[in-house]
């Protein structure tokens, strides 16, 4: 059995993208894999916003809305390390997007906890702020929109390496107003170096409380790619099965085109910005909620493995987060380490370790 997409993708400039017809199924196993994952990704989530308030952690940050996109986007990834796999620009909302991935609760925990163990930072970033050398992952930075400017390069690379590996950049549409997101479509497109970056915006509607109808007069983020001939495509991003086909088109096209494709997924932004507007639950629509609605109506899962499914997240969320507790905090003479890494530009300034004349 199967179930189909509830709501078809909206198309935006992608109508060209000459990839035919999309399908409109899934198998009955990728729609509960899908939804485990899911699972575990918002029972994490809403336990470290419990941390948040219980001085377990300082401060939250992260993805409750997206998991329906991310969860697919974490299980079409190309894992590996070195420019044959795919390299990773996120932002702070990614969680479902790692464990989705593969990565165990407590590597995210121990960065919410602030852990020396954290193999992230070492406890010294906010949570969602991987970094993952094996997995591509490039440091997530708290400063909105650089990843664009850095995306190119990495698929620079990939284009000389050759292969399929797609250089996959995510930000919110608030920090497509900064200008890194014109540098990567400028670099993504130059002609006959065309370069194989995944454009991902996740528009929720706002950054922090500013109304994106009040910044950007477009009616879609990616209606800009059209300037430069990237072809893209608007999703829901709270149906998962719209999710998971338009990023299978979306790197079906980065991998065999080697040029750049937009996707902007709308999704929901279920417990405010951060911990510092006090984390509360909003009435937007809820993709887990309704996914499961599916799933029941279609006779795909019954109560019982539903609750099993969210035992067996919140039993390895709580170990996850006294375990991290157990572990030590960061030492003061940590601080710089892995800041830093050494370049023959340090015979020019050997004393100043940023690298800058003094
Ligand atoms: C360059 C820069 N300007 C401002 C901020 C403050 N800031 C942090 S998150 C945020 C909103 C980002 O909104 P959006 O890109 O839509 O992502 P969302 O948080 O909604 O997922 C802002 C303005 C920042 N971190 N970096």
């Amino acid at each position: 059995m199967s179930i189909s997409t509830s709501v078809r993708p909206v198309y935006g400039n992608g109508q060209n993208n000459g990839l035919g017809t999309p399908p409109r199924f899934l198998s009955t196993e990728r729609c509960l894999q899908l939804h485990r994952l899911m699972v575990r990704a918002r029972v994490m989530e809403e336990r470290m916003i419990k941390m948040s308030k219980s001085g377990e952690g300082y401060f939250w940050i992260g993805g409750p809305g997206e998991e329906a996109f991310n969860t697919c986007l974490g299980m079409q990834i190309k894992r590996g390390q070195g420019p044959a796999y795919d390299y990773l620009h996120f932002k702070y909302r990614a969680s479902a997007v790692t464990l989705a991935m593969g990565m165990p609760m407590l590597d995210c925990v121990r960065q919410m906890a602030m852990a020396a163990t954290d193999t992230h930072s070492l406890g010294r970033n906010f949570p969602a702020h991987y970094a993952k050398r094996e997995w591509n992952i490039i440091p997530v930075s708290s400063v909105i929109g650089v990843q664009f400017a850095v995306a190119p390069g990495t698929a620079l690379v990939q284009k000389r390496f050759g292969g399929d590996g797609v250089s996959v950049v995510v930000g919110g549409e608030s920090g497509t107003a900064e200008g890194d997101f014109a540098s990567c479509m400028l670099w993504a497109t130059r002609p006959e170096h065309e370069m194989p970056v995944l454009m991902i915006v996740m528009n929720n509607g706002w950054g922090i409380s500013t109304p994106l109808s009040s910044v950007q007069a477009c009616t879609h983020i990616i209606d800009r790619g059209q300037a430069f001939g990237i072809p893209g495509e608007v999703v829901d991003g709270n149906d998962p099965i719209s999710c998971w086909l338009a990023l299978e088109r979306a790197f079906t096209y980065c991998r065999t085109r080697r040029r750049p494709y937009m996707l902007e997924a709308m999704v929901s932004r279920l417990y405010g910005h951060s911990s510092s507007s006090g984390a509360p639950r909003s009435s937007d629509p809820d993709c887990l909620e309704m996914f499961e609605k599916q799933l029941l109506a279609a006779g795909l899962i019954d109560e019982r493995q539903r609750k099993a499914v969210y035992d067996e997240a919140k039993l390895e969320a709580d170990s996850a987060v006294a375990q991290a507790m157990r572990e030590p905090k960061p030492r003061a003479e940590d601080i710089e380490r892995f800041t830093y890494a050494p370049s023959a530009v340090d015979a020019v300034y050997p004393v100043d370790y940023t690298g800058l004349p003094s």
